[in-house]
């Protein structure tokens, strides 16, 4: 008997799928549509690790499954090409960043093609090939024409260590999220998304997403974080009436005001303490303070330090003086820069004015008692009653909080409003591997966006790369343009965009991939949208998926799309450890993909990850584990060859004995389980566990029974398989002698009739222990079993002479007959 190689096997199908171009997207719209979509690599110089192979795993399943099931599927891959380390390598070793990419890329590819995945590769898309970033570029000037694109100066997050700025949602607890370092702040002239025009719609579409996880979409509303308050306008009377605004989201404590916060960093400081004896020592504080994080500014327990700025403002209801300081618990860009301190009724602001002894005034009571000022130990943060709250009091505060913010809306002095903790997204970077921003500037036009027809602006490659400063800079024949305008000499933007702008639309890009006009057809992209189910890992929560849903709502707006939500199911894989931990380098545990396949084949590696643990929860690899899949697929093989000699015959119908039947109710009870588990829920894992039974049922299937069957779940099992091991099984469907591909196949579907058993097998009990089988009809009802039961010749001789007290009888399994 022929072994089965399966390195031999994989090589050959994978070089005959090529040939054949059976993995290309299919057209036909007559057919419903599937979008199995998987994160994209970044491609480093590393080559796939197992988490890769982990969400390729299964979105090959989920893509092949659909294509068998029926539809056209769009199936595509690509890579995530821009980026700081081909930069770094080029600083550290002289190479360059293009080359250094594509060679990556190539490797990568090369990679994904051994795991057999079933992608068009008609259709892969590079982000840093010019035919892609032209479209970031297109793009970018479709924003500025919206109003959606702007340049300002701002004190941004810069990391010292990849010497660029970051968007928010790059810093994590106050480090950059590519190398760690303490992230600091600095002031620069930076180009915007403005995403947060998009707060709202961002929040409530993901209620129409139910086939999110709740973690992500938990993530995503808490980033957004929407609060509901109100504005307060405050009048300074020496610096002219200026008016300096709060946010609040608690109006009903506005006659509690004692103070007035300002951010150091707020714009009124310097006039505030011009002159002023404390000026000095103020600016100092604003200079330290823009080197802390915000964590380490605004943590309850963090210290609170501040300063009066010799300022007052004027309250807007009471007219009393309120003391202006600055402090370090507040931050310049959340609400308005500005805070109302209500010592009496919020904690941070209780801390500060004992601290500083500011006055405390209680203007809310608790329903069942009184609060004096001195025994207060903490603020009072409950729901209470109005006190000292001029004509609010004896009101209910919840009630408060929306009569003094319509109060002040009638005054003229602030009213309702809604704040979003979200903030605009800062997409400029100082560095070189990344999509230059389409814009020019001239002396005498100002800021000019490259128009359409010039695009794409190239990378150049006379640019200098010491580590020192951007190397867009260095290049002349780069930075010195003409102004598109006016023809006089201008300067072209130097900052590239961040590199998440090109993964918030390339699953776009996929659908019309070689369009050279536009970045897609509005009736290809349609055909496609939204993603029927996306793979990838949970760390994109609030970066990528967060962009890539803005994307499609400004796509949406623009007209160019009809949905405006992207992903309409999102699968997040788990991890893949080693001994419990986490897969890495440094813990030198790390099993490479590669490896396995050379060692087992692909379709080993395949089985053993979506085998060992459902998609979304952490996988423990393990080598017992990945041998037993692999001796599975032996199991499999050999259950296929011994019996080639089946498929070179026509078999008659036999008499479908006990046997038959039986096997015939547990091929189609695997087909009804695997067909469920893999459409409806994801769980891979579960339905390889019911195929396995099948393979059991196969083997203990007795060699006189029916035959006809035992071919048909032959088959079918082949066919059930295909999806997770797509190459031994085509072998096997070649060695069956079918024509074609398994995976052009039908997916088989179940006979509920099959499934209903005809006779079963019952216990019977004498005082709950077991004497004695019995076989009844499937159908017999209680008072039938219990005849059939007592009648029994055993039964019969056990319960001579006893009396029957009760008879149980539990339909399907067991008869218990209670005597004494
Ligand atoms: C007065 C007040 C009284 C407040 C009270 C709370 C309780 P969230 O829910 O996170 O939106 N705040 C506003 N802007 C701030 C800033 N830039 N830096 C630091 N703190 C700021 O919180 C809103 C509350 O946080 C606002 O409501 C404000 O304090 C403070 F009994 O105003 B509150
Ligand atoms: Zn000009």
């Amino acid at each position: 008997m022929r072994e089965y190689s399966a390195k031999e096997i994989e090589t050959k199908w994978q070089a005959h799928w090529e040939k054949i171009g059976i993995h290309q997207t299919e057209e036909d719209i007559s057919k419903p549509k599937y979008y199995a979509l998987e994160q994209f690599p970044y491609p480093s110089g590393e080559g796939l690790h197992m988490g890769h192979m982990r969400v390729y795993s299964i979105g090959d399943v989920v893509a092949r499954f659909r294509k068998m099931n029926g539809y056209r599927v769009l199936h595509v891959m690509g890579a995530d090409a821009f980026g700081l380390p081909a930069e770094n390598a080029a600083i550290q070793r002289g190479v360059n960043p293009r080359e250094w990419t594509l060679k990556n890329m190539e490797r990568i590819r090369n990679e994904q093609k051994l795991i057999g995945a079933s992608y068009d590769w008609d259709r892969y898309v590079g982000t840093c090939m010019p035919d892609y970033y032209k479209f970031n570029q297109w793009l970018f000037l479709l924003l500025y024409e919206r109003g959606l694109a702007y340049r300002k100066k701002a004190f941004v997050n810069w990391c010292p260590k990849c010497s660029t700025v970051l968007a928010n949602e790059q810093v994590e607890d106050g480090k950059c999220w590519r190398c760690d370092s303490e992230v600091t702040k600095k002031e620069l002239e930076q180009w915007f998304f403005r995403i947060t025009d998009y707060a709202e719609r961002l929040l409530t579409g993901l209620d129409r997403l139910p086939k999110w996880p709740d973690k992500v979409k938990a993530m995503q509303r808490n980033w957004i974080g929407k609060s509901e308050g109100a504005h307060v306008v405050f009048t300074i009377p020496e610096l002219n009436e200026e008016q300096v605004t709060v946010f609040t989201t608690r109006p009903d404590t506005l006659y509690g005001v004692t103070y007035m916060v300002l951010a150091p960093e707020h714009p009124l400081v310097p006039q505030l303490i011009r002159g002023k004896e404390q000026e000095a020592e103020i600016l100092q504080f604003i200079e330290e303070m823009k080197k802390q994080t915000e964590i380490e500014r605004t943590s309850t327990d963090a210290e609170k330090v501040g300063y009066f700025t010799g300022a007052y403002a004027k309250h807007p209801l009471t007219g009393e003086k309120i003391p202006i300081w600055v402090a370090n618990y507040v931050l310049v860009d959340y609400g308005t820069g500005a805070v109302m301190g209500v010592p009496a009724h919020d904690e941070r602001d209780f801390q500060f004015a004992k601290k500083y002894h500011l006055p405390i005034k209680v203007v809310i009571q608790p329903n069942d008692g009184t609060l004096e000022v001195e025994s207060l130990t903490e603020a009072f943060t409950e729901d209470g009653v109005l006190v000292n709250s001029g004509p609010f009091d004896g009101m209910p505060n919840r009630e408060a909080l929306k009569a003094i913010a319509n109060h002040l809306a009638e005054k003229g002095q602030g009213g309702p409003t809604v704040n979003y903790r979200l903030r605009d997204w800062l997409i400029s970077r100082q560095r070189y591997w990344g999509t230059p921003i389409p814009i020019i500037y001239c002396d005498s036009c100002g800021v000019v966006p490259v128009p359409k027809e010039d695009l794409p602006v190239l990378l150049p490659e006379d640019v200098v790369f010491d580590g020192k400063r951007n190397p867009l800079t260095t290049s002349e024949s780069f930075v010195n343009t003409t102004c598109p305008n006016c023809g006089k000499q201008a300067r072209r933007e130097t900052d590239t965009m961040d590199t998440f702008v090109d993964s918030s639309w390339y699953f776009l890009r996929y659908t019309d991939a070689k369009n050279d006009e536009q970045p897609f057809d509005r009736e290809k992209v349609d055909k496609w949208l939204p993603v029927d189910e996306y793979i990838g890992g949970i760390e994109h929560a609030v970066l990528h998926l967060l962009y890539s849903r803005f994307f499609t709502k400004v796509l949406y707006d623009a007209g160019m799309i009809s949905v405006d939500e992207p992903f309409n199911s999102l699968l997040t894989q788990g991890m893949v450890l080693k001994d419990g931990a986490k897969m890495s380098k440094s813990k030198g545990n790390v099993v490479s993909p590669l490896e396995i396949i050379d060692k087992y084949g692909a379709d080993t590696a395949r089985l053993f990850i979506l085998f060992a643990a459902p998609p979304d929860r952490d996988l423990d690899w393990n080598d017992a584990g990945v041998e037993g899949s692999y001796r599975f697929l032996n199991r499999v093989w050999r259950l296929v060859v011994q019996n080639e000699e089946l498929f070179k015959q026509d078999i008659p119908a036999g008499k479908e004995d006990k046997h038959a039947k039986e096997l015939r109710r547990l091929l189609h009870q695997t087909i009804k389980k695997v067909t469920h588990e893999i459409g409806e829920r994801n769980h891979f894992n579960t339905a390889i566990s019911s195929i396995m039974e099948l393979v059991n049922g196969l083997y203990s299937y007795p060699a006189e029974a029916d035959r006809r069957i035992f071919k048909e779940a032959l088959e079918t099992l082949v066919i059930l398989l295909a999806p997770f091991v797509p190459h031994i099984t085509e072998e096997l469907w070649s060695v069956m002698g079918k024509e074609g591909s398994v995976h052009l196949a039908s997916w088989p579907s179940y006979d509920p009739e099959a499934l209903v058993q005809d006779e079963v097998e019952i216990v019977v009990q004498i005082n709950g222990k077991v004497k004695e089988k019995l076989v009844v009809p499937a159908q017999a009802d209680r008072i039938e079993i219990e005849k059939q039961a007592l009648s029994q010749e055993k039964i019969q001789q056990l319960i001579t002479g006893k009396t029957v007290r009760k008879v149980i009888v539990v339909p399907g399994r067991l008869v218990n007959i209670v005597v004494s």
